[in-house]
């Protein structure tokens, strides 16, 4: 989950803004509307609760509905892709004649392995094979209506908007929300709609494909059962996944051994330039960076820096990590903050850097002189 929103607020502020007065534009928000009121946070309580009174009325519209669509959210993950992906096929089996699959981004190289993929339309590209407006829509994973990136304008014209997702900091957005904070994944979310289906009458199958894609939803957000949320039962639904087809060592390597070269090229080269400061006693703190001609050397992708942080993080005697890179607009920097100890409070550190995130990761954009002014600004509020 952290990684997830730390995603979001890594997304840059043209995007989110680009997003939210296009939500403003179809008057669900009066473009007045403070955003802070718009993402008031609620309690775990008060989210099961209007999702127990929300999911009953779910599940009766996908009883009726002959047209669905189902999105997810910028810069996918497992989760939000293999959770939407499971989703379509249980809305199809539970007999919505039509269920078309759209995304912000096209699918990722690293995803082409899940089961339906290459059904997923992007928006970013064309909304034309789109219908202009579906019974249902379902977000999935999107822990704030902004992340649905330009698949929020679909999503958002349907007659009904549902939300399926187990962000705690979801402010429950959509007509029918379906949000469990306690989920391990958006995928269990998903199995627990396909249950109801089945209690309601609907004859829905967990068959090898469908497996997979839970499965794929799980490995992802439990880090491959590595996370703080890798319990007993996570263990329980993954066996009976893999008795119904889902194959571990398989999607295991799909999912996390598939890098390109130029990505690893891309982690050395960042790897290869890491300092060690001590910023003030008790904070040491590990810094790199990446360069535009570097990426464009390599031909790679902003996405492939994606886990310098996690390398870095690895090292035993840091407290703490700073990663800057360069954007593609001139002057315009991304930086991400990683913290091992609770006396830094990453947040807290990139609210004042135009971000925001967790206490132990968070991220920010910034226009610098130079990618040193920017390291010195950093590292001044660090010392404060
Ligand atoms: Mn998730």
């Amino acid at each position: 989950m952290g990684f997830t929103l730390l995603k979001a607020m890594e997304t840059t502020a043209a995007k989110h803004m680009q997003a939210r007065s296009a939500i403003c534009r179809n008057q669900r928000f009066p473009t007045h509307f403070p955003v802070k009121i718009i993402f008031m946070s609620l309690t775990a309580e008060q989210i099961l609760d209007q999702s127990k009174q929300e999911s009953q009325t779910m599940v009766d519209k996908i009883l009726s509905a002959k047209t669905a669509v189902v999105t997810a959210h910028v810069n996918p993950d497992g989760d939000t892709l293999g959770s939407m992906l499971a989703l379509a096929k249980v809305l199809e089996q539970a007999g919505v004649k039509r269920v078309d699959r759209v995304m912000h981004d096209p699918v990722p190289d690293i995803y082409k392995f899940f089961p339906d993929q290459d059904k997923v339309k992007c928006s970013q590209e064309s909304t034309e094979a789109l219908l202009e407006e579906y019974d249902l829509s379902f977000s999935c994973d999107c822990g704030s209506i902004k992340r649905l990136g330009s698949a929020g304008e679909v999503w958002q014209r349907a007659k009904t908007t549902c939300n399926v997702d187990h962000h705690l900091s979801n402010p429950l957005y959509a007509d029918l929300n379906w949000v469990d904070p306690n989920a391990t994944c958006t995928g269990q979310v998903v199995k627990e709609l396909a249950a109801a289906l089945k209690q309601a009458g609907k004859n829905i199958e967990t068959d090898a494909e469908l497996a997979s894609l839970y499965y794929i939803t799980l490995l992802t957000d439990t880090g491959g059962f590595m996370h703080s949320n890798t319990t007993g039962k996570v263990f329980a639904w993954a066996a009976e996944l893999i008795e119904q087809g889902a194959n571990p060592s398989k999607l295991y390597h799909g999912l996390f051994n598939q890098m390109p070269f130029r990505a690893i090229k891309v982690i050395g080269a960042a790897l290869d330039k890491l300092e060690l400061i001590e910023v003030k006693p008790g904070l040491k703190l590990a810094y790199t960076y990446t360069l535009r001609s570097e990426l464009a050397e390599l031909e790679a992708k902003d996405e492939d820096t994606d886990e310098i942080v996690d390398h870095i993080m690895r090292i035993k005697e840091i407290q703490a990590c700073l990663y800057l890179r360069e954007a593609k607009v001139d002057g315009h920097y991304k930086g991400s903050l990683r913290s091992a100890i609770p006396e830094l409070d990453c947040s807290v550190l990139a609210s004042q850097l135009n971000g925001g995130g967790h206490a132990r990761a968070a991220g920010f954009n910034l226009d610098a002189e130079s990618l040193d002014d920017l390291k010195a600004t950093v590292l001044e509020l660090l010392r404060n």
